[in-house]
């Protein structure tokens, strides 16, 4: 078993900018502190490097205060890279700054193009095919661009829907490993991880279903901890990081990476 879906070789991660106390909010729940910020995201960026992968951080871009969050630029997979549309117009010109980094990893660098808007943070990569979440952020039309995309290399891409305001579908699940995905009750409820394993965050811990698989290790925002115990009996290994200024702007762990495993440069 390949694992692509959570075995990486690399992630890519982007400083906080001190412009973060501008980024995107659904409701007003602080201002986050960049010291803060920087100390949890060091923290994050240390516990993806102790599994071995190659760890690339990007200075902070000042101009887009929403830059750190750098998973909603670009789909990586093994074969190729695909650059999103944001759905949020501040967000357009990250996933264009992206575009040159990622050509430093990867042969092949492509583009949502069209009317259509999606981010990386509606999009599930399992073992078995692509799960793509329309949202505030992301239309039918981009689902379909990024389906026409990925076609070339062999993928499923499967388009199921996020809960009214949730922001991302991701902000609602994580992959675990091969067929376990760990979910709100609220997002499985549409019916969309049938055939898979689930696990459900534990009630009030809803912002737990934001962690990320990488390698060995299952990152989970800290603050969680009877989910984080259900998961840690559940046989995986867990790593508590630090969350509250991400959380301010709804970000969490998948927000904060790019993790791929390219197969060519
Ligand atoms: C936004 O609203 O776009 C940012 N403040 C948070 C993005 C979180 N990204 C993610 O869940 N993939």
């Amino acid at each position: 078993m390949s694992c692509r879906s959570y075995s990486f070789t690399h992630a890519i991660l982007r400083q906080p900018a001190h412009s973060i106390v501008d980024g995107l909010r659904a409701v007003d729940s602080g201002t986050p502190d960049l010291a803060l910020f920087t100390e949890h995201h060091a923290a994050y960026a240390t516990a993806l490097e102790s599994t071995s992968a190659a760890i690339t951080l990007l200075d902070p871009i000042e101009e887009f205060p929403d830059s750190v969050f750098v998973e909603d630029t670009a789909l990586c997979l093994p074969e190729g890279a695909i650059v999103m549309r944001p759905g949020a117009p501040s967000r357009l010109g990250e996933a264009a700054a992206m575009a040159p980094v990622l050509k430093q990893f990867y042969r092949e660098v492509l583009t949502i193009e069209g009317d259509g808007f999606i981010e990386g943070g509606d999009i599930l990569v399992t073992e078995r095919e692509i799960l793509a979440g329309t949202s505030a952020r992301t239309t039918i039309a981009g689902i379909e661009a990024l389906q026409s995309l990925t076609a070339r290399w062999g993928y499923k891409v499967r388009g199921v829907s996020t809960p009214a305001d949730v922001l991302h579908f991701k902000t609602d699940c994580s992959l675990l490993d091969e067929e376990t995905i760990l979910s709100t009750e609220r997002l499985a409820r549409s019916g969309c991880f049938e055939g898979y394993r689930v696990i459900f965050t534990a009630e009030g811990e809803e912002a737990c279903a934001n962690s990320i698989r990488f390698n060995e290790l299952l990152v989970v925002p800290d603050g969680f901890p009877r989910t984080a115990e259900l998961l840690d009996k559940a046989g995986y290994r867990v790593t508590s990081i630090g969350n509250t200024e991400a959380a301010k702007l709804d970000g969490g762990m998948s927000c904060l990476s790019l993790r791929f495993s390219p197969q060519s440069v």
